[in-house]
């Protein structure tokens, strides 16, 4: 038994549009960036093509197929207990291509419907503008964000929204993750939000850190013109946080640890200051990068700061120094390493488990900021197995029970104001990294397999009774 949250603690479960929508091409939708993503699977990284290959980009045309079954889903939220509900828009369905003046009502309308339908079951909807796509359209003839022009086009996608759901949505949130740009696989940034496209002799750790301006602008000029839209809004910021641990207590690990961690703080860093951190502008000056940042667009920076940090929690890992530990050389940071932390365990796909780091982050990042948090994502991506019918996932549920506990705790005993938390792929959807359907996160199953094939028929699993019972009783009986 430990102590619970608020009494408007907002207990909920997240997933991404374009990750279980499917309908890619239906009632006006453009192709967006995500849509054009190889299926990967069997440990296969995804990249990203072009233009629309059959057979080769199945996950997200389909996916859970959301798009017609969100009212059976709603109700088995319902069921479940949740008070939130975090999804994203797809901006191709609100846009096609991304740069027109005028907006698809057809999109429109069916996030009206959602949301309607997510309130009227007395479910908050929790919103994020651009999870892990843009336009195909804006990333073929723009470039992507490293294009000061996306900056306008997800502006008005932005105020074309938030106009239409002043009266439905209250908690936003601009980029998903944004800050995952930040470890150095430039290879990762044409399918991330800043999708860009490079070309030869582009130098990529400098237009990423442009792109990801550019994106934090934009991020700034939105919670801006929201609040003008309606004073209610709380508009976040979106991150990944990974803590780094010093592998040894070397000075030198703790100082690379240091460092790995201000290259992710960057970017909520910029979204809750509102400036640009010493250590960046020293990087750029010693790398003699040439980021452009206006003096309108600082004032922007410093005017649009966010009103609370969402982030994702799935794990740990830890840096060294030391030249007989083997690990992964950081490409940015001569000399570190990521290294594997022989302290916790991992998941099938290599994710350290680490309940405490939750509780570590938790600390760290309200001492950073001393902003309100919501945890938008955690969870435990497993190979389940379906035996008539049921599926006893007791490993999620450890999983989730070691997190919330230790989330209490930074509540309880630490005191961080913690608006809500919602566990990650509340239902299965397509894995965002692995293109899988059966790296599953749900605590509900959905049957199709990884080549695509399944009825769509949806299941509770053991963690659903549980989860239900967490939220029953606010947490308190975790
Ligand atoms: C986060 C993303 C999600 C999601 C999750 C799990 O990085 O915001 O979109 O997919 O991680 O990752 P994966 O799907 O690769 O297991």
């Amino acid at each position: 038994m430990q102590k619970g949250f608020s009494e408007n603690f907002l207990w909920g479960g997240a997933v991404a549009a374009h990750q279980v929508e499917g309908a890619w091409d239906v009632a006006g939708k453009g192709p967006s960036t995500a849509d054009v993503m190889t299926a990967g699977a069997n440990g296969v990284a995804r990249k990203i093509t072009k233009e629309v290959v059959p057979g080769e980009n199945y996950p997200n045309h389909e996916a859970i197929d959301f798009y017609h079954h969100y009212k059976e889903d709603i109700q088995l939220f319902k069921e479940l207990g949740l008070k939130a509900f975090r999804t994203s828009i797809n901006w191709t369905r609100i846009f096609p291509k991304g740069d027109e003046e005028t907006p698809n009502e057809a999109g429109l309308q069916f996030y009206d419907d959602l949301f309607d339908e997510l309130l009227a079951n007395g479910i908050e909807p929790v919103i994020t503008l651009s999870h892990f796509e843009i336009p195909l359209h804006l990333y073929k003839e723009y470039g992507g964000f490293k294009n000061k022009r996306l900056i306008d086009f997800f502006v008005h996608y932005a105020k074309t929204v938030m106009t239409r759901y002043q009266n439905k949505v209250k908690y936003w949130m601009t980029f998903n993750e944004i800050n995952n740009q930040a470890d150095g696989q430039h290879a990762l940034h044409t399918w991330t939000n800043s999708a860009m496209l490079f070309e030869a002799g582009d130098n990529a750790e400098e237009l990423t850190f442009q792109a990801g301006l550019n994106e934090l602008i934009a991020s700034a000029r939105v919670v801006k013109l929201g609040h003008e839209i309606n004073p209610d809004f709380q508009i976040g910021c979106m991150m990944a946080y990974v803590p780094a641990y010093p592998y040894s207590c070397n000075p030198e690990d703790l100082m690379a640890a240091v460092k790995v961690m201000d290259r992710r703080f960057f970017y909520s860093d910029i979204h809750a200051r509102g400036v640009v951190p010493n250590y960046a502008k020293k990087y750029w000056e010693e790398k003699g990068y040439h980021i452009e940042l206006s003096p309108e667009e600082e004032a922007d920076l410093a005017e649009g700061t966010v009103d609370y940090i969402g982030f994702s929690y799935y794990m740990s890992t830890a840096v060294t120094t030391l030249p007989d530990v083997k690990g992964d050389v950081i490409t940015d940071f001569p000399g570190a390493k990521i290294v594997s932390n022989p302290y916790v365990s991992a998941s099938d796909w290599g994710w350290q488990i680490d309940p405490v780091g939750l509780r570590y982050t938790l600390n760290t990042v309200y001492e950073r900021y001393q902003l309100p948090l919501f945890i938008v994502e955690n969870g435990f991506g497993a190979y389940d197995e379906l035996v008539e019918g049921e599926v006893h996932d007791s490993y999620r549920i450890a999983y989730l029970q070691a997190h919330i506990e230790q989330m209490a705790l930074a509540v309880n005993v630490d005191g961080v104001e913690l608006v809500g938390y919602t566990p990650w792929g509340i239902i299965d959807l397509v894995s965002f990294g692995s293109g899988e359907m059966e790296k599953r996160y749900g605590m509900i199953y959905v049957d199709k397999d990884n080549q695509g094939n399944g009825s769509l028929k949806r299941l509770k699993k053991d963690s659903f009774a549980w989860y239900q019972k967490v939220i029953r009783t606010n947490g308190t009986e975790a």
